[in-house]
């Protein structure tokens, strides 16, 4: 049973090594909104809000995120009784439209707590049976093409299982073309467009049909289904839903429209751990491979990431890179690595998250903070 009495929010800042940049906007620094649940019973957890400073991948921020917590996410949690964390998302759910990267912190969160009470490794908790995850990586849009080739080299090198390249209208079929062309035929290549394009574009991404890549990724607007359809009926390599998919319901419409045959589950987008298993239970029993996505997260957020990656119909290579590609010095001891093999090991020798968060270095990066009791 969970009964939270006391969550501090806080927003620490924490610079990226190097500017990551997608269709939609650049990223230097991240904002991060970090949660602590207490149980009354004593466990504690640490999770982690996939919101950022800008609504340019969703409408969400954390600035969006923090209050509706506060006003109206918390207290739904804070003194109630709750039998297990499954039950914690429809809570969160009722009467309440989106903000599901700020539900979905919460809701991991009591995930977190419930690992903790049980003493448990999160990934055993939900049921994981991977002790290894494949990972890829996610190349965002660079300079120039000559760089992007010898990131992608340099990536397949280090062993990375996928390399996920971010395009856009004029950094597309050639900048792609050019990797393959230095890569090889058979490297696992995919391009992530987060909604560049328009049908309007088809000739233009039905040209990327010859460059062998295992999927291509929301290349139309953030909330589109039917069109994505329309595109997939032309395309011969499969999609992949990111942004579009926020719910079970979602998955389902994808799946009933033919709007692509691949999802990338992230569980902040789609609101916790619930959704993200229900989307993964459903995609499993119709044969629909999924992978679990990134959002630039700290090693706490990767913690619940790799977790859930462990789960049997996460197939594909996951964008779970190790804590080095993001940052000079992560939040959590180890550090998230990989190795040579492009794997990253789930954490199952000690129960919750498997890491121990630095809370000094959080101390020292932390600008706010909001203390909630029940
Ligand atoms: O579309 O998958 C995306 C990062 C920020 C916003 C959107 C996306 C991404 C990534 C990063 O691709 C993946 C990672 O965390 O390594
Ligand atoms: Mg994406």
């Amino acid at each position: 049973m969970i009964r939270l009495d006391r969550i501090v929010l806080r927003e620490i800042r924490l610079p990226l090594r190097e500017p990551f940049r997608i269709s939609s906007g650049e990223m230097r620094e991240r904002r991060i909104l970090l949660l602590e649940l207490f149980d009354a019973d004593g466990a504690q957890a640490w999770a982690e809000s996939v919101v950022d400073d800008l609504p340019n991948y969703s409408s969400e921020t954390l600035d969006t995120a923090w209050p509706t917590i506060v006003r109206v996410l918390a207290p739904r949690l804070l003194g109630r009784s709750v039998d297990a964390p499954s039950a914690v998302h429809d809570l969160l759910e009722q009467d309440v439209r989106g903000h599901n990267m700020a539900k979905a912190a919460l809701e991991m969160g009591c995930w977190g707590i419930a690992a903790e009470q049980a003493r448990l490794p999160l990934a055993r908790l939900i049921g994981g049976t991977r002790e290894r995850i494949a990972t890829g990586i996610s190349l965002g849009i660079q300079r120039n093409v000559h760089t992007l080739i010898a990131k992608a080299t340099e990536a397949l090198a280090e062993g990375y299982q996928k390399v996920k390249i971010k395009i856009a209208p004029g950094r597309d079929v050639d900048w792609v073309g050019a990797v393959r062309e230095a890569v090889g035929h058979e490297a696992h290549l995919m391009a992530d467009a987060n909604n560049a394009y328009t049908l309007a574009d088809t000739d233009r991404l039905l040209a990327l049909d010859d460059l062998n890549l295992m999927m291509i990724e929301q290349p139309l607007a953030h909330d589109d289904i039917v069109r994505h359809a329309e595109l997939q009926r032309k395309l011969r390599t499969p999609l992949c839903l990111d942004e579009s998919i926020t719910s079970l319901e979602r998955a389902q419409d994808m799946v009933t429209l033919g709007a692509g045959r691949i999802i990338n589950i992230k569980p902040g987008r789609v609101g916790g751990y619930a959704p993200s298993i229900a989307i993964h239970d459903y995609c499993e029993t119709l044969g629909i491979p999924v992978w679990c996505g990134g959002m630039l997260e700290s090693g706490i957020g990767r913690a619940y990431n790799v977790a859930l990656a462990s789960l049997p119909n996460f197939t594909l290579p996951g964008d779970l890179s190790p804590s080095a590609r993001y940052w000079a010095q992560d939040i959590v001891s180890p550090e998230w690595t990989m190795d040579a093999q492009g794997t990253v090991r789930v954490p199952l020798d000690r129960p919750g998250l498997g890491v121990e968060v630095d809370r000094a270095r959080i101390e020292a990066l932390t600008v706010r903070t909001e203390e909630l009791r029940a």
